[in-house]
């Protein structure tokens, strides 16, 4: 009901709304109506009162909590069930968890700040507090473990679109999972998956995307970037993350009724790495050639310096001299 009240706000924004008009339109007491907003200033909504006229909120800064995100997720969402916690090991860890409880698909883990956020391979994610978004969704679909690497190249597409579409920034995506913004990582994806050996039982999609940060330190800085420290303007998480659920929701479900091949172009138009030379580091040692696309599943295909082409299922890319 809180994010009902904070919804409904938000949507008069330019104008009061009396207690008495809430409550009707929420179909609950004046009183109640009022032990909301009070609730919310304590949070530090400003929301101000003004005698005869009613209720009005002022521009927001940036909090998060699970009304405040729930409150800017359409009805019917997909993402049904939002799970928020200041702090956080990991939202992988809390998901993964939830999923071994039996959670459904379309329940998101969202944390303020991660104390022990990761990448791939062990590696460590800084994800500090009330800079950006950590978040992990679980997902359910009937794929093959063959197809759930194409997970993450959705969730790419999303991230980007939804990037694109509150920031105006041009973004890329560097093949499997880094996003780019005048060429540094602003945002990760880390996909797990729970399966019998033919068949997906779950997948949990972890985002990590850098917003608010004004700087990094130490190795990072050479690397990394956020939203704010390239367009220079701060931006709203809970805004973002619903633009990015909207945006995954519909490219999902697109790929569950057409398959892959749809969302190839889309993706393929947002690649940096299509095309150009780059070296490909894995476990099996490293390849350099030109990055000619991706196939049909999603697996990188390079030509090395041979001439022979090599289809790569995961690896480091980094870009190599021509
Ligand atoms: P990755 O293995 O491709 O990238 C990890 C590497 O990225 C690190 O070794 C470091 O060099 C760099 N890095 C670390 N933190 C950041 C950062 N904040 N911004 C830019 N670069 C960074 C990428 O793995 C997948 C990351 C997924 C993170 C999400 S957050 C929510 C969920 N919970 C969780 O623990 N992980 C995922």
């Amino acid at each position: 009901m809180k994010a009902k009240v904070l919804q409904l706000l938000r949507d008069h924004s330019e104008e009061h709304l009396s207690g008495e008009k809430i409550s009707e339109m929420l179909g609950c007491s004046r009183t109640m109506v009022w032990k909301y907003i009070d609730a919310l200033r304590k949070e530090g909504y400003d929301i101000a009162a003004v005698p005869n006229k009613g209720y009005r909120i002022a521009t927001e800064g940036d909090p998060l909590s699970e009304h405040e995100i729930v409150s800017r997720i359409k009805e019917n969402s997909l993402f049904h069930r939002i799970v928020y916690f200041d702090s956080l090991d990991s939202t992988q860890t809390t998901a993964n968890k939830l999923v071994s409880e039996g959670a459904d698909e379309g329940t998101v883990v969202i944390a303020d700040e991660q104390t022990g956020g990761r990448g791939r391979l062990g590696r460590k994610w800084e994800s500090v507090k009330n800079s950006g978004i950590w978040m992990s969704l679980i997902l359910r679909p009937d794929i093959s473990m063959r197809q759930a690497p194409q997970l993450t190249l959705i969730t790419a597409v999303a991230a980007v679109r939804a990037v694109e579409a509150v920031a105006n920034a041009e973004v890329h995506i560097k093949w499997p999972n880094d996003i780019l913004l005048n060429g540094r990582k602003i945002a990760g994806i880390l996909t797990e998956m729970q399966a019998d050996p033919d068949r997906v039982k779950s997948v949990i999609i972890g985002i990590g995307l850098n917003v608010n940060q004004t700087g990094f330190e130490g190795e990072l800085s050479q690397i990394a970037t956020s939203l704010a420290a390239e367009t220079g303007r701060t931006y709203s998480r809970s805004a973002l993350i619903a633009v990015l659920l909207k945006e995954f929701e519909w490219i999902y479900e697109l790929y569950l009724s057409k398959g892959f091949s749809v969302i190839k172009p889309m993706w393929e138009a947002h690649a940096s790495t299509i095309g150009r030379r780059i070296t490909a580091s894995n476990l099996q040692g490293e390849t350099t050639g030109v990055a000619e696309g991706i196939d049909e599943d999603g697996v990188l295909l390079l030509r090395d310096d041979a001439g022979e082409l090599r289809k790569i299922y995961s690896a480091d890319i980094s870009f190599a001299k021509s």
